[in-house]
């Protein structure tokens, strides 16, 4: 039997904790909610669980899906302007979701700022 921590070591199933909250849904603004989230990159898509690194391995059984962004086209920076918080990026969907991610570790935070921006910039070129 697997656990979970076995389970994220595949390739492909990577995660972190971060905050995360929506800012806007295509051209709609939002009301700011911080969440803690569970956020797993694929090849293409930023997946996040609300609840923790079991949903997520739960959610790999054909039919549960969960919530996530493609990122085909989509736009990561880092931004100042958006919160108070520190070490917060925004990914701007092509679809026009505004989403803001945040974690008080820098080296986490930049890990993960910078994955997503590859994977954004590589899927957009392809
Ligand atoms: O951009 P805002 O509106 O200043 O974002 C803050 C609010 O969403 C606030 O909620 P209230 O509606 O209860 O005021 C949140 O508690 C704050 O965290 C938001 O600002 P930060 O700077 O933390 O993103």
């Amino acid at each position: 039997q697997h656990n979970a921590s076995q389970g994220l070591q595949q390739p492909g199933l990577h995660g972190v904790y971060l905050n995360k909250t929506k800012i806007s849904d295509g051209g709609k603004k939002l009301k700011k909610n911080w969440t803690l989230a569970w956020v797993v990159l694929s090849s293409n898509e930023l997946h996040f669980y609300k609840e923790s690194k079991q949903e997520a391995m739960l959610s790999l059984k054909p039919g549960i899906k969960a919530e996530g962004v493609n990122l085909c086209g989509a736009v990561v920076d880092w931004t100042t302007e958006k919160s108070s918080r520190k070490n917060v990026f925004q990914i701007t969907t092509r679809s026009g979701e505004e989403l803001l991610l945040q974690s008080d570790d820098y080296p986490t935070i930049s890990k993960w700022h910078d994955a997503i921006k590859n994977t954004a910039d590589r899927s957009s070129s392809a």
